[in-house]
């Protein structure tokens, strides 16, 4: 009760390996923004480009025991990318030795992943990569919410 229901990562900084460029609205301050938006024209939630293991790191201004990371997968089509999914917290947003946890997927898309970290997961910065699969891969999320 409590504490498991606030949502640290919401508004906090957020970067990504790359953005996606085309027609729409694809950067990664759309993880942190508290809306689950997606629009026909302007696409209003994070995407990378094509690349090997794309990733999306949020810096929470603070450390925490993370307890849970919420994915909000892409709402409209592809939600299938979102697969082998490695979130990990970091206290100096280098080196990223806590796992929280993996998930395999493939997602479906509008689906939200629910992560239940292992145990010790402390970190002020908390990163999400595809670690597997073929190139391009593509990681796209419309919310990560970050719980502890
Ligand atoms: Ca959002």
């Amino acid at each position: 009760m409590g504490s498991a229901e606030v949502n640290v990562a919401l508004l906090k900084p957020a970067t990504q390996s790359s953005t996606f460029e085309a027609v729409g609205t694809y950067g990664a301050a759309f993880a942190t923004d508290g809306l689950v938006l997606q629009l026909q024209n302007g696409y209003w939630c994070t995407h990378t480009r094509g690349e090997f293991n794309p990733w999306l790191r949020i810096d929470l201004r603070d450390t925490f025991e993370i307890k849970k990371v919420v994915l909000v997968n892409r709402q409209d089509e592809h939600g299938d990318r979102l697969h082998d999914v490695e979130v990990r917290a970091s206290l100096d947003g280098v080196s990223f030795p806590g796992i929280c946890g993996t998930f395999e997927g493939p997602g479906l898309t509008g689906e939200s992943v629910n992560m239940f970290c292992q145990e010790n997961t402390i970190g002020r910065f908390v990163r999400a990569q595809i670690v597997m699969g073929w190139y391009p891969e593509y990681l796209s999320l419309c919310e990560m919410e970050i719980y502890i």
